[in-house]
Order: structure tokens, then C-alpha cells, then sequence
């Protein structure tokens, strides 16, 4: 049976010092309540044993709400806590070495900034792309240049494998991502950094089925 591909619309991502002093499991389990479709574990200060905490957490959480779980980075904590995949950025290890750890039923998905990078990366068996960012963000210091709206468009259009955009996408802009062509939104600081974590998701939510056309 082919692997199942998991439903991108709304990719929420952790981010500790973005969550006013939230922890990330209440964080996360009321972005689920709110709709979110995928949870990524990304804490780039975590040392390993943290990773492995907060990890196993969010598989647990995640498995009985029925969401899908992706470690960032860490292809060992993908492994070590179940998790359904990895997301790797360009520097990482290579797609097929990930694809060879975690074997073929797990998610590997990968960053990229422009058309060169996703062509690649589908070529490598990527099972998804993260195009970013989308939208100027302060969230990632070395995020670069928005690549804007008609790259989406571009990318969507020759892609063969789902296409998430990531940066700088809230409730207002969310709707134009999907209409470009992506499969889903990933999201920190709308997410996270929300007052009502899970009324902002649910408004994003809102916004990304009315695009595709569910609502
Ligand atoms: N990669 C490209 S932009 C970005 C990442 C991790 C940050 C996204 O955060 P936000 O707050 O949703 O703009
Ligand atoms: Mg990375």
C-alpha cells in the first residue's frame, strides 16, 4: 500500500521562547484542538535529552489526537521518539540518508527557498517541500528575502510532491498561500505566540478550508 500523505493544511510549529511562558505541550494540544493537521517539534536550544522529553510528549499527544508528528532537524529524535517524519533544512542530512534511517513509511520534508531547491528535492524523494518565506518575517533571523506569492504559484504549478509555505502567514494572508497552489500553511508565531492559541487556529483553520473550497 502506498504511503498515506498526511493532510499539510495547517502546519503548526513549536517554538518555546515565542510562547509567553506557555509550555509547549499547552501550547500544542490547544493548536490541536484549534485544527492544526501537523505538529513539528523545532527547538533549536534544546540539547538532545530535552528533545527526547518533549518529543516523546508530543508523539503521545499527537498519535491519540490523530495529528501528524514531524521532528525538525534531528533525524535520531525522529527515530527515538516514533516520530511520523523528519524536516530537514538544506544543510542537513541528505534526504536519502534520512529516507535510510527512518525507513520508507516515515516523512522526510525539507526546506527550500526557491525553484531550484524544491526540483531537487522532489527528485531526491522528498515526500514534501517547505517554500519560505513566504511573507518577511522576524521569527527566523536568517529566514532571507521574502520570495513572495507568484513563487508559490511557480513552484505549485511544476511540483509533483505537496508544497507547504512557511513564513510570515496569518489569518489574513493564509487564504492567497492555498490559492497559489499549496497544500498547507505552517505557521509559528500566529500560532504560538497567540493570546487564544486555539481561536487562532481555528481562525486560520477557517480561512484555509474556505480556500480549498471545503467550507
Ligand atoms: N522557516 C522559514 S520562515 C520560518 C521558518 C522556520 C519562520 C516562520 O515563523 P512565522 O512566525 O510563522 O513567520
Ligand atoms: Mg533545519
Amino acid at each position: 500500500m502506498p504511503k498515506p500523505i498526511p493532510d499539510y493544511s495547517l502546519y503548526v510549529i513549536t517554538g518555546e521562547s515565542f510562547s509567553k511562558g506557555r509550555s509547549t505541550e499547552d501550547v500544542i494540544r490547544q493548536a490541536i484542538l484549534g485544527g492544526a493537521t501537523v505538529i513539528q517539534l523545532r527547538e533549536k536550544e534544546y540539547c538532545g535529552k530535552e528533545l527526547i522529553r518533549v518529543g516523546k510528549l508530543l508523539r503521545d499527544m499527537t498519535r491519540e489526537m490523530g495529528v501528524t508528528f514531524i521532528v525538525n532537524d534531528r533525524v535520531d529524535v525522529a527515530f527515538a521518539v516514533d516520530a511520523d517524519g523528519v524536516h530537514l533544512g538544506q544543510d542537513d542530512l541528505p534526504i536519502e540518508v534520512a529516507r535510510q534511517i527512518l525507513g520508507p513509511d516515515k516523512i522526510v520534508g525539507i526546506s527550500a527557498g526557491n525553484m531550484d531547491e524544491v526540483l531537487a528535492a522532489q527528485a531526491r524523494g522528498a515526500d514534501y517541500v517547505g517554500l519560505g518565506p513566504v511573507f518577511a518575517t522576524g521569527t527566523k533571523s536568517d529566514a532571507g528575502e521574502a520570495v513572495g506569492l507568484d513563487l508559490v504559484k511557480q513552484v505549485c504549478a511544476r511540483a509533483t510532491i505537496p508544497v507547504v509555505g512557511i513564513g510570515g502567514i496569518k489569518a489574513n494572508n493564509a487564504a492567497q498561500v492555498i490559492e497559489a497552489g499549496a497544500a498547507g500553511v505552517s505557521v509559528i508565531t500566529a500560532v504560538v505566540s497567540a493570546d487564544d492559541v486555539t481561536e487562532a487556529a481555528r481562525q486560520l483553520r477557517h480561512q484555509i478550508d474556505l480556500a480549498k473550497g471545503l467550507k
